[in-house]
């Protein structure tokens, strides 16, 4: 697993520990719009070497800062308290927007090519991203 290799060792740590957290979030997801907000605080969830999960928490993307290698698709997840205003991921450079995601929806983006992309989210702009594609 080559691929593996090249992620950031914090995150491999991080790895095993979000991966179980971040399967019940999208489970319970699957299940119903009740997503769990406490499954959700996580800093960030790798699914898999190629499938990260940053979850969206008191108005702020945890984790704020990842790296992933290229190919790899990127979920936003809104895990605030349900009534909560709802969250966008917004790419600085105009290269993806989320609609509003109310608490429990979630955005996906693949990552294709190295590089670096920050976002915001666009009612908050105090809420900053980034994304390093290596
Ligand atoms: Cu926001």
């Amino acid at each position: 697993m080559s691929h593996r290799r090249r992620l950031d060792p914090l995150l491999a740590l991080a790895g095993g520990l979000a991966l179980w957290i971040g399967a019940a979030c999208f489970s319970e997801r699957a299940a119903g719009p009740a997503a769990g907000p406490a499954e959700c605080r996580v800093p960030v969830a790798l699914i898999d070497s190629t499938h990260v999960l940053v979850a969206i928490r008191d108005f702020a993307f945890h984790a704020d800062s990842i790296r992933i290698p290229v190919g790899a698709i990127v979920t936003w997840v809104n895990c605030e308290d349900p009534g909560t205003e709802p969250h966008t991921t917004t790419s600085d450079a105009a290269l993806w927007d989320s609609p509003d995601l109310a608490p429990g929806e979630r955005f996906s983006r693949a990552f294709t090519v190295a590089g670096v992309y920050p976002y915001h989210c666009t009612p908050h702009p105090f809420m900053h991203g980034k994304i390093v594609v290596q």
